[in-house]
Formats: C-alpha cells, sequence, structure tokens
C-alpha cells in the first residue's frame, strides 16, 4: 500500500527541488523517503500515516522546550491578534536585545534577522566593513547557512550530498575564504603570517555540530582569540545551533572565549523564523543607518518570532532548563554507551548537554576528517532501524541530535531499547 507520506513525497517532487524545502530533508543517504509530519506535541511527532516517533532533532534545535509548548502557543495567539508584522519598531525588540546583550555578554549591541544564514552573512560583511580586508577563515565541515563566501568546505546538507563547495560561487568569492582543519592552531597562526593585514575575521562553529558532533581541543578556541586580537582580525562565534542551549550564554560561557561577533538563531525564534547577530558596540556601529556596512530585512524584529523567542527563553529560564537538558542527556549517554559496549561495532559517542552523535567510526574524532571516516551504510541501517522502531534520529552522519525538556525519562529509556535492538541487528 502507498503510503499517505508517499503519495505526498511524490506530488512534493513535481513542484519542490529534491521534493523538499532544505536538502537535510531528503533522507537521500539513508535508503528511505522522508516522511511527512501531520502534528507534533513535546517530544512527539506524528507523520500522515499516523506513526509516532520520538524525536531527537527538534526542527534541527529550535524545539529545545519540545513541540508546541504550551507557553509558546498561548503567547502567539495572542500577540497574532495584535498584528502579524509591521515593518516599524515594536516594543518587544527591544526586549529581545536585552535579554540577549544580557545572557551573552560580549554582546553591547545586536540586529535581529530572519535565519542564521543571514546572520553569519551579516557577521562576514560587518567584520570586513569594520576592518577595510576581505579574506576569511573558516573550518572544514563548519556550516554557517548557504552564505556564497561561506560554502567552501562547508558541513551540514552540503557534505551530505557530497558536494561541500556549491556550484554557482564564483571563484573570485571563494578565493578570499580560506578554509582550515578544525583543532589545527599551528595552521591557523601559519595562515596568518602568510595574509599578513589580509583577514577580516575567523569565523568558527565553537562546536562544530554540522559534520556529526565533535569538540575544540583544550586551547584551540583561545588560540583564535590571541591570533584574531595579535592580527586585528575579528572572531566570530557561529552559536546559531549552540546560541542558549549549550548553556544560557551558549558555548562561550563554557570556554570563556570571548568573541568580537556572534550569529544566533533557532531557539531565539522558538520555532519561527530568526536570526540574530551582535557584538562589541564598536563593530555594531558600523552598520546603518550609523555606519557604512548595510543590512536591512522587511521581517527583521517580526513581532511573532519576538514573542515566541522570548517566551522560550523566559521558560527555559524559568525551569533552569539547562540543569534538566543535562539531567537527560546524562541519562541518554549511559544508555547509549549500554547499547554500543553490547553491540561490539565501532561507534564513537560526543556529547554536551542535550546535543550528542553518535559516529560510526572509531575514535578519536576531532575534525571532518575523522568524521569522514565514519561508515555511512552501517549508520544508514542504524537509522532505518530506529526510525522502524519509532526513534526518529537525523537522517544523515554529519549532523547532531538534540534532546528537549518535554523528553521524558521513558522516552529515552524507550530510545535505549530501541537503540539496542537497532544496533543488535545491523
Ligand atoms: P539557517 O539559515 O538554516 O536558519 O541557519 C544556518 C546555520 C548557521 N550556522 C549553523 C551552525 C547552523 O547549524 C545552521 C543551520 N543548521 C542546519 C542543520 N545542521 C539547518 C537545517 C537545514 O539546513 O535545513
Amino acid at each position: 500500500m502507498t503510503s499517505r507520506s508517499s503519495e505526498l513525497f511524490a506530488a512534493a517532487q513535481e513542484r519542490i527541488p529534491g521534493g523538499v524545502n532544505s536538502p537535510v530533508r531528503a533522507f537521500r543517504h539513508v535508503g528511505a523517503q522522508p516522511f511527512f509530519v501531520e502534528r507534533a506535541r513535546g517530544a512527539k511527532i506524528w507523520d500522515v500515516d499516523g506513526n509516532e516517533y520520538i524525536d531527537y532533532i527538534g526542527s534541527w534545535g529550535p524545539a529545545i522546550l519540545g513541540h508546541t509548548p504550551k507557553v509558546i502557543v498561548d503567547a502567539v495567539r495572542e500577540a497574532a491578534a495584535r498584528g502579524l508584522s509591521f515593518g516599524i519598531p515594536n516594543p518587544l525588540e527591544v526586549e529581545m536585545a536585552n535579554l540577549i546583550c544580557a545572557w551573552m555578554p560580549s554582546i553591547e549591541k545586536v540586529r535581529m534577522v530572519n535565519s542564521g544564514t543571514e546572520a553569519t552573512m551579516a557577521c562576514v560583511r560587518l567584520a570586513r566593513g569594520f576592518t577595510g580586508r576581505d579574506k576569511i577563515i573558516k573550518f572544514d565541515g563548519c556550516y554557517h547557512g548557504h552564505v556564497d563566501a561561506l560554502l567552501v568546505r562547508s558541513g551540514s546538507g552540503a557534505l551530505t550530498h557530497g558536494r561541500p563547495d556549491s556550484a554557482g560561487v564564483p571563484q573570485a568569492f571563494v578565493d578570499l575564504t580560506i578554509s582550515l582543519p578544525f583543532n589545527d592552531a599551528d595552521v591557523v597562526r601559519k595562515c596568518f603570517a602568510q595574509n599578513k593585514g589580509q583577514i577580516a575575521a575567523i569565523i568558527v562553529e565553537p562546536v562544530p555540530a554540522n559534520a556529526g558532533l565533535y569538540f575544540a581541543n583544550h586551547d584551540f578556541l583561545l588560540t583564535l582569540r590571541e591570533e584574531c586580537t595579535k592580527n586585528g582580525a575579528l572572531l566570530i562565534f557561529d552559536e546559531v545551533v549552540t546560541g542558549f542551549r549549550a548553556a544560557r550564554g551558549g558555548a562561550q560561557e563554557i570556554y570563556g572565549v570571548k568573541p568580537d561577533l556572534t550569529a544566533l538563531g533557532k531557539i531565539i525564534g522558538g520555532g519561527l523564523p530568526v536570526g540574530a547577530f551582535g557584538g562589541r558596540s564598536e563593530v555594531m556601529d558600523q552598520l546603518s543607518p550609523d555606519g557604512p556596512v548595510y543590512q536591512a530585512g522587511t521581517l527583521s524584529g517580526n513581532p511573532l518570532a519576538m514573542t515566541a523567542g522570548l517566551a522560550q527563553l523566559h521558560e527555559l529560564e524559568r525551569i533552569d532548563g539547562w540543569k534538566l537538558l543535562e539531567r537527560l542527556g546524562a541519562h541518554f549517554e549511559k544508555l547509549t554507551r549500554d547499547a554500543i559496549a553490547q553491540a561490539q561495532i565501532d561507534i564513537t559517542f560526543h556529547r554536551i548537554g542535550s546535543m550528542f552523535c553518535l559516529f560510526f567510526a572509531s575514535g578519536p574524532i576531532v575534525d571532518l576528517a575523522d568524521a569522514q571516516r565514519s561508515n555511512l551504510e552501517t549508520f544508514s541501517k542504524f537509522f532505518r532501524g530506529c526510525l522502524k522502531r519509532g526513534v526518529y534520529f537525523a537522517p544523515s552522519q554529519f549532523e547532531t541530535g538534540f534532546i528537549s525538556t518535554a523528553h521524558t525519562r521513558e522516552d529515552i529509556e524507550r530510545t535505549g531499547a530501541v537503540m539496542r535492538e537497532s544496533l543488535s541487528v545491523l
């Protein structure tokens, strides 16, 4: 029997490239077809054929409280009645700016945008405008949205679909982008020495989450800070994923490294389209209308996205969500490691708070090259086995899983059992 999802996917492919509005949803390399979601609540999603899944993607990060939290839905319903979009300053923008600056002290001024891509794109343009330099350093496997200049050896869907660089990006654009191996401080130092006075900024995911999940070695981020300061370049932290998830103050709070600019997204919109970028006032003051660097957006600071984001952030703080997420994450880790131990398969498990990844490869895994040692065939079988048993993990080895405050101990116990069963039949 053709499922409703299959019918919808066939129809979608007629009018939407690849049948999806974002490549990571395509299930292209996990030997399955995407299901279509009917509804979601808490940690659960239901597809159009009535199948229920425990969701470990949470819309790729925004759903940190789980799906349809009452506090967000009620707030958005009430705000919608007052207006969907104004294109005029509204009080919520001031409240959001104050909260972001209070929770992330490296941010003295902030501007709202509508996606993480816009946030990183604006950071790069602002860094170039502030320094008067053109070259940007990024790291192999890090993904910063589909910005022309940053689609160089990038992660996430670009990596999954085998095109870490993208067609359509002029060579001249990428000649100004230098992509280096993550975690290699010496290569960074050499790069600055070889490009004296030409590097505008380093942009980095302080916790890379788009080639699977791995971590900076002990002093790598500190080295980036020191090299940028020494060479007059700006340090940009892409915290679109880690912002307000890894800790209340993001990865910069955990590592104690202060970037000049930070890109944000996902959680601060509570599920509605959002992004933000901010940092030192002297840098941010270069932005139009005060300064010469132009950046704009019709829906920036949209009252519904601000309402949803503020409701989510305030609720996270009210319940001390980060403590709960660490407790849930630790329980998830114990059950996962038990399942891995029983399976006798090379799997490297990484977790930070509510973010996790199972690499189907032996460790250590500290950069893209290591991540690419993963056995994608075995990963795909594991993914399909879990999906069949009602657990939805990221449909790519090169993504990160997310636990929400809505996941219960029972959900995690169930997931542990599903992982054991799925690993045992590989
Ligand atoms: P968006 O433009 O998709 O809102 O954000 C881009 C972005 C920027 N920086 C980081 C560190 C990111 O992870 C992202 C987007 N993340 C992917 C998942 N790895 C979004 C999912 C998708 O592309 O559909």
